[in-house]
């Protein structure tokens, strides 16, 4: 069969996964064909340029009549946040298969209506999936795949980063991610939430609790004139920056361990640099996507005289995703989790699996981004040091 795939939205991510359903059917061995049938967005010109650029089929401007095609299976949300329940639900409730950008929502009520949907849809078979696409890194996979094999026993603590810089400039202009409205937060639901999917994905456990701040640095910025993504060019006035610049939380995992959180757009000289090290008993497994080819492991059997860091190259066709690329060591980069993360959900739906992270995941990682704020907005959880006083 051939599944006829809509994409909402045509940004920074509406690229990513364009170049993801172009690239799945060309490079793996899919069950189904796949068609990129319409991309939508609210701009006729801009839309019709994106699928030109793209390869879709056609370019539409009303969402909720491709919604209602009967030639169309599946929906691929790439919208900013505010709009991600309203099109999900609509969607799943018309029988299409969804797959939604991260994180699932703005706000818990959201997501836990996206999750109940999913539920319901999921009984007539119609499938949902939330694109925490570094999941599908390889190495990210095999980290996962190594600590459930238990190379690193029982971890104890876990350290969790994603470091960007581009709002260190002041005069960069207030875009939508700086919105609440749009956006539901700022670093924290932007790059927090990919760490927190990222710790419960390859730990297998969740977040239980958490303690936590987060900060608005640069509290207003010039209005957008043009652009999106992550640049834009400045227009007249000033508007207020209504989400977080920086958030700093500590999390306990439901095994007690604990795990050090970081998200920033303010890390200067960090450009987009994620990084996550698992700390077990018996060893410990570092991933950094700067360097997303390999891991960096520890192995406490090794004789002492000989221990420390090593680096594995994921780069192997018995490593996940790999074979079907390049011959061994010719490396991989941000796109290819993209193409992976469509990969696996066709296969989903032509196995009639349910493909992860499940919509009831994107609503546990909302969780808890949303306690991290309400931890944050309790300012009697700071204890005064006295620090100053001789
Ligand atoms: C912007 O901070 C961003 O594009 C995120 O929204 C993406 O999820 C991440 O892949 C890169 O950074």
């Amino acid at each position: 069969m051939t599944l006829r795939v809509a994409m909402i939205g045509y940004g920074f991510m509406g690229a990513t996964h364009s170049v993801g359903w172009r690239q799945a059917p060309r490079m793996f061995d899919l069950p189904d064909a796949v068609e990129m049938a319409v991309i939508v967005g609210r701009n006729a010109d801009a839309v019709a340029a994106a699928a030109e650029k793209w390869g879709w089929a056609e370019s539409a401007t009303d969402w909720r009549s491709v919604i209602a095609r009967d030639d169309i299976d599946l929906i691929d949300i790439v919208t900013p946040g505010d709009s991600h329940a309203e099109i999900a639900i609509a969607a799943l409730e018309a029988g299409k298969h969804v797959l939604v950008e991260k994180p699932l929502a703005n706000t818990v009520e959201e997501a836990e209506a996206m999750a109940a949907a999913a539920a319901r849809a999921k009984e007539r078979g119609v499938r949902s999936m939330v694109g925490f696409t570094y999941r599908r890194v390889p190495a990210v996979t095999f980290l996962r795949d190594l600590i459930a094999e238990g190379v690193v026993g029982t971890v104890q603590q876990v350290r969790a980063a994603y470091r960007q810089d581009w709002l260190v400039d002041p005069t960069m202009p207030l875009a939508w991610r700086l919105q609440k409205e749009h956006a539901g937060s700022g670093a924290l639901g932007d790059i927090g939430a990919h760490i927190i999917d990222m710790t419960q994905f390859v730990t297998g456990q969740t977040v239980d609790a958490v303690s936590g701040t987060i900060e608005t640095i640069v509290k207003e910025r010039p209005l957008l004139g043009s652009g999106s993504g992550l640049s834009g060019t400045a227009a007249e006035g000033f508007g207020e920056v209504t989400v977080d610049d920086v958030a700093l939380f500590t999390g306990r995992l439901s095994s007690g361990a604990l795990v050090s959180f970081e998200a920033t757009r303010f890390a200067t000289g960090r450009k987009n640099a994620l990084t996550i090290e698992v700390s077990g008993d018996e060893g410990a497994l570092a991933f950094d996507l700067e360097d997303l080819n390999s891991l960096q492991f520890y192995d406490r059997k090794v004789r002492d005289d000989r221990q420390g860091f090593t680096k594995i190259l994921v780069t192997e066709a018995r490593h996940p995703y790999v074979a079907a690329w390049w011959p061994a060591g010719h490396m991989l980069g941000y796109e290819h989790g993209f193409t992976h993360q469509v990969v696996d959900l066709v296969t989903a739906i032509a196995e009639g699996a349910n493909p992860h992270p499940s919509f009831a995941e994107g609503l546990s990682v909302q969780r808890v981004l949303d306690a991290v704020e309400r931890s944050s907005a309790n300012e009697s959880a700071w204890v005064v040091t006295a620090a100053g006083v001789p």
